[in-house]
């Protein structure tokens, strides 16, 4: 393209490109980067980031947005509001659920999200299909369909009495997925274990919202990733093992990536900087930052941080899932409610990359270059959004502008809809000061410009991620299991 044509130049920043990291002016044109080097002709806008560091926009591969709980809440956020806190926090893309219940027909929840995502989302967007539940029309017909159809990715759950899917079920999906070229994310926690532990807690009068934490026993997420990779194994398909949490799943996790089998992990912002200590507090406060799996210890916090760097997990989200702290949200089962009572979640698109950029970049651990790789090329890459979470000619011009000086007191609330952050107080150095979503100015110093509804819906061809290993399983193969077609 004629670099005269540029209609905007980000000049003079630090450019974490494709091809390395070094001082550089961006050309963009349209929607797209047209030129990275040094020395650009004019744009019809000009952006000076000098003395900035110049970022692909953030993907977060993981947030709950509009989406009705397994225990029937509307979490708190709207396309709107969620997104509008996301690309305020410097992410451009998001991955979220259609998400569908027992007794409803997946192809009618994803037009449903697909809708309200177009009329309210700010950023670009994608679904993962979750299938809760998984009948004949489910698994033969719909799901397939819907894979196809650009929707690359399924979510489901080894745990929760409303969502969860069985062992059988589970495996229906996975060959499901495979027959049709997409990714099986799994929230994965022994049912069995997690359903006594909370039982003889609250029957023995343990009710505090910390007493969460321990009927989530590290057990049961153990015991669940093991499961999981061997089903994985059984019948090759490729699977994401969303929100690890402990230190002994990433061990199971490199030792079966070390194997060959194709496994893919990630964990989120709040395992990494919040602990169980943080739920023993007085009274329903901790309510506030109940997840699942819940917050663990600070050695499972070095463990996760050494499986990010030795790229056993290569996704870091958010699990954006908030409920506000009131009768709409986390008390909606009265004031004095026990911890099964209370939904699970917490707000995190606004906070992922600061406090990430905060960590990774200004105080060290691991770099810029393991920071953008975690949080915008990995998921891009992974999640087959190929023109996403990266700066190169040709992507789109999803650019966050980060001011590395800035320091920045995290507030009581974000912009989300959520009425409180979890991260409050804590002082970050590094702030996306200027968003660009396809080449428009999404946010500039700070003030939001993107108006509802300018972000765009992402179907995805099916990529490397998605692709079975053809190492087949002994009882998969013919010539191993006396010729049986079982695909
Ligand atoms: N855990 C999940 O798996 N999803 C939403 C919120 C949570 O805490
Ligand atoms: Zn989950
Ligand atoms: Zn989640």
């Amino acid at each position: 393209m004629a670099e005269a044509g540029f209609d905007i130049v980000i000049r003079g920043g630090t450019v974490a490109a494709s091809s390395g990291i070094a001082r550089a002016d961006i050309g963009i044109a349209g929607e797209r980067i047209a030129a990275i080097g040094e020395g650009l002709p004019p744009g019809r806008r000009e952006i000076d980031a000098r003395g900035r560091l110049v970022l692909p926009g953030g993907v977060d591969s993981h947030a709950h947005i509009e989406q009705l709980s397994g225990g029937g809440i509307m979490n708190a956020d709207t396309f709107e509001t969620a997104t509008r806190s996301a690309i305020l926090g410097g992410t451009t893309s998001t991955i979220s659920f259609a998400a569908q219940h027992r007794g409803m027909r997946l192809t009618e929840v994803v037009a449903d999200y697909t809708a309200r995502a177009a009329r309210g989302a700010l950023t670009d967007h994608a679904f993962h299909l979750m299938v809760a539940n998984p009948d004949r029309q489910t698994i033969d017909t719909d799901l397939p369909a819907l894979i196809r159809a650009g929707h690359r990715s399924v979510k489901v759950f080894m745990t929760y009495d409303k969502v969860q899917v069985t062992d059988e079920q589970l495996l229906d999906v996975l060959i499901a997925t495979r027959s049709a070229g997409g990714l099986v994310c799994v929230h994965a926690e022994n049912h069995g274990m997690l359903k006594w532990m909370a039982e003889r807690l609250v029957a023995r009068g343990y009710r505090a919202p910390k007493y969460h934490a321990v009927s989530h026993p590290r057990a049961a997420e153990i015991e669940a990733i093991f499961r999981l990779i061997q089903f994985s194994v059984l019948v090759d398909q490729p699977v994401m093992i969303f929100h690890v949490s402990t230190a002994e799943g990433v061990e199971m996790i490199r030792r079966a990536r070390a194997d060959g089998a194709k496994v893919f992990a990630e964990t989120c912002t709040h395992y990494l900087f919040q602990t169980i200590g943080d739920l023993d507090v007085p009274g329903l406060e901790a309510a506030k930052l109940l997840c699942s799996p819940p917050q663990r210890l600070p050695a499972d916090q070095e463990a996760l941080w050494r499986g990010l760097e030795l790229d056993d997990l290569q996704v870091l989200s958010s699990d954006h899932a908030p409920y506000r702290y009131d009768e709409t949200g986390k008390l909606s089962a009265g004031a004095d409610p026990d911890f099964k009572q209370i939904a699970n979640g917490q707000p995190g698109l606004q906070a992922r990359m600061p406090l990430l950029f905060d960590a990774m970049v200004s105080k060290g651990r691991l770099g810029l270059q393991r920071f953008v790789e975690l949080t915008a090329t990995a998921p891009a890459r992974i999640y087959d959004l190929p023109r996403k979470g990266a700066i190169a000619p040709g992507l789109d011009a999803d650019i966050a502008i980060w001011n590395p000086d800035r320091r920045v007191t995290l507030p009581a609330a974000f912009d989300d809809n959520a009425g409180y952050n979890p991260f409050e107080g804590r002082t970050v150095q590094g702030w996306p000061e200027t968003v660009l979503l396809r080449g428009a100015v999404a946010v500039e110093d700070g003030v939001l410009r993107a108006k509802p509804g300018s972000g765009r819906l992402l179907l995805r061809e099916a990529g490397e991620a998605t692709r079975p290993t053809g190492r087949l399983s002994p009882e998969f193969d013919p010539a191993r299991n006396f010729g049986a077609d079982l695909y």
